[in-house]
């Protein structure tokens, strides 16, 4: 089942990208996940953000761990660089890879299980080291590929679909991501189509560790009365402070909204964010204030959604470390072995 492929042919009308790609160019092989798994409306914001942003596939390396969630970056972007990881350690080898090209665009793919539980401390520290990456979470605050336990994000009291209740605090990714010092940080849900695909636009363009929790509802076994990742559940509880329109750099900008009802931020490749307050307080440029406001709604039993904080201008952890700006692999044998006058001064610089 894991490896029925699409067919390859498609009608020869379909609208081409300014990259000369058709929307099915951005997708992977048939799904085999449960049908009505939010993963599935996730990778296809995934798919649609990257086709609207003209991304040339081969440009994109996409990581992931074990889970359902980390299964689904062989469902889009089906022609784009692949690297299904051991459980939880994702972050490693995306900071690595990373490193070693800083050319391509990163995205790591994760569950709640796989980056609250066995994964946190690399999730932590890849958000600490600001690794210019989009990290997504499918968060369903259940191990769906192991049947169902809960996972460290499960909200203490939340019912099991066998009625156990779960008497563990939660593991919040988006208050962690913002304490340790992501420069972009979103929640969003999986059947919200409208408000996932511009911030997936969002997180691509910007430049450091973009973080973007997506409530996805598990069907099989946390879709229930007693969950708090069911799919009525978060619409019931779901409280957006902003919608994003996503507007590239190079692109005309048409769209204009009434003063005082928009926030636009310029990211630092040029594209802007168009940022439709739906909260007038809400300032997404205040770490302390973004925090503040999250606890203050989780308490009152919501899930604030939307752009949650961004920092536009956060150096990288290239720029932290002056990394090499080619490619390893192109450099040549001279400048990757400069010679022993050369190691003798970098020794010195020690002492
Ligand atoms: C080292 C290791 N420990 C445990 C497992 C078993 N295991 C596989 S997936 C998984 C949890 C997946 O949960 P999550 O990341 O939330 O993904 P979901 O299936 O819910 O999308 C676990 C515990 C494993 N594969 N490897
Ligand atoms: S078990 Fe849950 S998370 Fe896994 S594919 Fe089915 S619905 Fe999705
Ligand atoms: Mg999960």
């Amino acid at each position: 089942m894991t490896y029925i492929t699409k067919p390859r042919l498609h009608h020869p009308s379909l609208t081409k990208n300014k990259v000369g790609y058709t929307r099915r160019d951005y997708e992977g092989k048939v799904s085999t996940l449960c049908a009505g798994c939010g993963h599935d409306s996730v990778s296809a914001a995934i798919i649609q953000a990257c086709w609207e942003l003209d991304i040339e596939p081969h440009r994109v390396a996409k990581l992931s761990g074990i889970g359902c969630s980390s299964k689904t970056p062989d469902y889009f972007l089906g022609a784009s660089h692949g690297f299904n990881t051991v459980h939880g350690r994702m972050p490693s080898v995306l900071t690595g890879a990373n490193l070693a090209n800083r050319d391509l665009l990163y995205l790591g793919v994760s569950g709640d299980g796989d980056s609250a539980s066995i994964g946190l401390g690399q999730f932590a520290h890849a958000m600490r080291r600001n690794v210019n990456m989009v990290y997504i979470v499918e968060n369903n605050g259940v191990y769906g590929l192991t049947k169902g336990q809960f996972s460290a994000t499960a909200d203490k009291g939340s019912k099991s679909k066998k009625g156990v209740v779960n008497q563990d605090s939660p593991v919040d990714l988006v208050g962690l991501a913002m304490q340790l010092g992501a420069s972009f940080v979103a929640r969003s849900f999986s059947g919200d189509k409208e408000q996932l695909v511009p911030l997936i636009k969002a997180a691509i363009g910007h430049g450091g560790a973009a973080f973007l929790d997506v409530i996805s509802p598990c069907v099989t076994f946390n879709n229930h009365a007693g969950s708090t990742r069911s799919y009525d559940w978060v619409r019931q509880h779901n409280e957006a402070v902003s919608r994003i329109d996503f507007i590239c750099g190079r692109a005309e900008i048409t769209a204009s909204y009434a003063p005082g009802e928009v926030v636009d931020v310029e990211q630092h490749d040029g594209s802007v964010l168009r940022l439709r307050k739906l909260h007038a307080d809400y300032d997404p440029t205040d770490r302390v204030a973004a925090m503040a406001s999250m606890q203050a709604h989780a308490a009152r039993g919501e899930l604030i959604t939307g752009l949650l904080y961004l920092e536009a201008e956060a150096g990288d952890l290239h720029a932290a470390q002056h990394t090499s700006r080619r490619p390893l692999n192109s450099l040549g044998r001279a400048e990757l072995c400069p010679g022993a006058a050369v190691l003798e001064r970098i020794n010195a610089g020690f002492r």
